[in-house]
């Protein structure tokens, strides 16, 4: 299998408020570079950079302001005089007015965000379009022909939703992809999320969508983050009402349960009959995750990807979360050993 990767994730490295404290971020370069070089030992296959796109091509899975905002927030920033990372500190939730685009930076960065959990740096913009510029050129792989590909993203996706950041996401990786092979002429596509946490960014951007069947199996909203979207009600809306399945499961779900999830996963992608699947490819259910609560075991993870290949899909892999640094390379890589066994 081929693999996209590109060196300007390491421009993007933040901090994240944990106990009451600023520290370098559970989503750091390392996990990119470990991944890629766990890829290169297993000789996976062919590894590539991706090419540059337009940031037109963002817009569809993420509004045009939302694009523009990410673009110029540094600077912005900079422009007050402030040179540490930028964090939102003030969220228009319920009763605030969310209709209204504030035009100074500490408005914008709340406005344009869920948490404080995606810091803006001097390289955040680069690595960001960066990155979903690899989900552009494997789904363009895909469409061209091979039979799957894999995007190393980093930073991830699939907590970012229309016009908002958040849990380490700033650009929807799957979503752009997904969403470009609609463009591209391709009638249904699913994505399939099997990152811990619920894909509250893409479930959001496919939401009102018939084309774009979503997925997701995460840790049960009523207990994990992000705590306001991912419970098995929410189905769809308008036009896209059926096309979402939430599939929680409880903390300490383990491979067997897992599995049993997928095979209703399954059913409900065969009925669908998509012609490409995107898998938002998170390892952070492994036993072992600093920040998560599934017990999947490393030989698990081939099982997942044995199992994914029998869906029998031309199937693109865009890298999502998982934060056990020394071990998310040998994990991801098993899922794609598992898919191409
Ligand atoms: N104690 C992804 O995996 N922090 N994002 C949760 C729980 C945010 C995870 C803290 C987790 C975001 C892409
Ligand atoms: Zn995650």
């Amino acid at each position: 299998m081929i693999t996209f990767f590109s060196t300007e994730h390491q421009r993007h490295h933040g901090v994240e408020l944990k106990d009451a404290a600023i520290k370098p971020s559970f989503e750091n370069p390392g996990r990119a570079d470990t991944i890629l070089q766990q890829v290169r030992q297993a000789a996976l296959g062919d590894i590539q950079p991706g090419r540059a796109h337009d940031s037109a091509l963002y817009v569809g899975a993420h509004s045009e302001r939302y694009v523009r905002f990410l673009q110029q927030a540094w600077a912005d920033w900079t422009a007050t005089g402030q040179t540490h990372d930028a964090l939102p500190l003030i969220w228009p939730v319920r009763d605030l007015r969310s209709d209204l685009e504030p035009a100074t930076i500490d408005g914008r960065l709340g406005f344009y965000s869920m948490d404080a959990g995606s810091p803006i740096t001097a390289g955040t913009w680069a690595a960001v379009s960066a990155s979903a510029d690899l989900a552009l050129t494997g789904v363009q792989t895909v469409l061209d022909g091979a039979p799957s590909a894999f995007a190393l993203c980093r930073p991830p996706g699939h907590h970012a939703g229309p016009e908002m950041m958040g849990g380490y996401c700033y650009l929807n990786n799957a979503a752009i992809a997904a969403h470009h092979a609609r463009r591209q002429g391709v009638q249904r596509v699913v994505v399939l999320d099997v990152d811990f946490h619920h894909g509250n960014g893409t479930q959001s951007i496919f939401y009102g969508r018939g084309d774009v069947l979503v997925v997701s199996l995460h840790g049960d909203p009523v207990h994990c983050y992000p705590y306001f979207s991912g419970h098995a009600d929410e189905t769809g809306a308008g036009a896209g009402q059926g096309f979402n399945l939430n599939l929680p499961l409880p903390k300490g779900t383990a491979w067997l349960a897992f599995r049993d999830a997928l095979g209703v996963a399954a059913q409900r992608v065969r009925s669908f009959a998509p012609e490409l699947l995107v898998v938002s490819l998170g390892v952070d259910t492994f036993e072992h995750d600093p920040i998560s609560h599934f017990r999947l075991a490393s030989a698990d993870f081939v099982r997942l990807g044995e199992a994914l290949a029998g869906w029998g899909l031309p199937t693109l892999f865009v890298m999502e979360g998982g934060y056990m640094v020394d071990d998310i390379g040998r994990n991801v890589v098993n899922v794609l050993q598992g898919f191409e066994a």
